[in-house]
């Protein structure tokens, strides 16, 4: 299989973030090709082309804008719709959206008005993490260079549409990554998530049906417009098709965004990466962040879609493709991981509030020696009482490192509980950086 780029085409061409640059590379002719359809037709193209969702879950992108109401109600008038695009990337590992943004920040501006024209939204917003300040100001200029340009306000491209396109900045939270802590933090308040049903598409933003997107599926939106579903469909399976963004991190020769169509490998993602790096070999891998379980050398030929995937008991998830080799202690591994769930758990729920501070100190007790045999089964045992029963896929996601790396390392937790990590931890490279 070979590499793709198309999202990534251009990424490192000087002022790739311009709109002159991106008008060069066809840009805004998706959108005037869409304001010439029907916003049916748009959802209609869209769901027809397959694409699913790029935040982590897969959900397909067309049937999600299919469910926003359109009808008007009983007293005749249309109630508000939004789109709100997720922009708020913090998954361990995953580092796609935020390139992208940087790199082609009209490319999801353009894709954020189709999509608003799609659902007959006329207010759009894109949550971004508030750390990234610098994809901020790129994002607010491009905007900015949008509205003169007529993309975004009143009667775009004289179609008679209206759209404004609010870029907010969140404080750095994990959890208002998840779509309905991120509504809440938008409303003003504290981002925690809410209960569903209903889903945002139901009561979003404001109790409004909302579309709440990711980056990268929104982006990938103008060039299935422009170049249609076949060629989409050309690329990828049946049921995932598609191109889209591998980014790879870790032990790698040559980490960074890999733009493939989905069912690629990691075997064929490495040979492109320069493999492993030198003199050393694969010990365990995630394939779409730390919320993913761990797969190892054995899953290098698993295809990387939705069902490959899932087929080997993980999940495609962001696609961030997490390298270890064998300097790395896979318990000292999961450990900074949990405590990244820790703490950004953010309390609502027992099971994940709790659980999460337990996993912790049972896993300290792994690294310095003092954990028992029992111990072990206790840690199985409070991962399982967050999997699964807690209230969002947080508590599911810090479950997942422990649950599957016991699966296939169990014997490396033993060897722990002999005298600690029997690694040096001068030697090993991993997190340490
Ligand atoms: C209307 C229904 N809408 C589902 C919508 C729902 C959402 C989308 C997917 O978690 C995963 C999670 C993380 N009517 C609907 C419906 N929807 N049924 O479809 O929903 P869901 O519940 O399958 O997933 P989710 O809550 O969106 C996302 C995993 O991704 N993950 C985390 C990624 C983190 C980032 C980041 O840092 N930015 O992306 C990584 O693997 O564990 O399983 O829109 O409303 N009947
Ligand atoms: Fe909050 Fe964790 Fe419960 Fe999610 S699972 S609601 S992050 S405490």
């Amino acid at each position: 299989m070979s590499l793709t780029p198309v999202l990534s085409r251009y990424w490192d061409e000087p002022n790739s973030w311009t709109l002159d640059t991106y008008r060069r590379h066809r840009g805004y002719v998706a959108l005037g090709d869409a304001l010439r359809m029907s916003p049916d037709d748009v959802i209609t193209l869209v769901k027809s082309s397959g694409l699913r969702g790029r935040g982590g879950a897969g959900f397909p992108t067309g049937t999600k804008w299919g469910f926003i109401p359109q009808q008007p109600g009983p007293d005749g008038s249309s109630p508000p719709h939004y789109l709100v695009v997720n922009a708020d990337e913090s998954e361990p590992g995953t580092c796609k959206d935020i390139p992208l943004m940087l790199a082609t920040p009209h490319a999801l501006i353009e894709g954020a008005i189709i999509a608003a024209y799609a659902i007959r939204a006329r207010h759009a917003f894109v949550y971004l993490r508030g750390e990234v300040v610098g994809v901020l100001r790129r994002l607010q200029a491009a905007t900015a260079q949008a509205y003169t340009a007529g993309y975004l306000g009143r009667d775009i491209l004289g179609s008679g549409f209206d759209l404004d396109l609010v870029v907010h900045a969140g404080a750095g939270a994990y959890i208002c990554g998840e779509e309905t802590a991120l509504l809440d933090s938008l409303e003003g308040r504290r981002g925690q998530p809410r209960l569903r049903p209903p889903f945002p598409a139901v009561a979003g933003l404001y109790a409004c049906p909302t579309v709440v997107n990711n980056v990268e599926s929104i982006a990938s939106v103008p060039p299935i417009i422009r170049r249609g579903v076949d060629w989409f469909r050309s690329m990828g399976s049946e049921r995932s098709p598609g191109f889209t963004l591998y980014s790879l991190s870790g032990h790698v020769t040559r980490p960074g965004q890999y733009e493939a169509p989905l069912g690629v490998t990691l075997r064929e993602l490495l040979g492109f990466a320069g493999g492993v790096r030198a003199g050393h070999e694969l010990k365990f891998w995630t394939p779409g962040g730390s919320s993913t379980p761990l797969l190892t050398a054995e899953h290098l030929d698993v295809p990387l879609d939705y069902e490959g995937v899932a087929g080997v008991g993980s999940m495609l998830g962001t696609k961030a493709l997490q390298i270890f080799d064998e300097t790395t202690c896979v318990v000292r591994a999961v450990l900074r991981w949990i405590e990244f769930y820790a703490h950004e758990s953010c309390g609502k729920c027992t099971p994940c509030r709790e659980g999460t501070y337990w996993l912790v100190q049972l896993l300290r007790g792994f690294e310095n020696g003092t954990a028992t045999e029992a111990d072990l089964a206790t840690l199985a045992d409070v991962a399982g009482s967050i999997d699964g029963k807690s209230f969002c896929a947080l508590g599911d996601g810090a479950a997942s490192p422990i649950t599957s790396s016991l699966k296939h390392f169990r014997d490396e937790y033993r060897t722990h509980i002999a005298g600690g990590c029997p690694l040096d931890p001068r030697r090993s490279t991993v997190f340490e950086g």
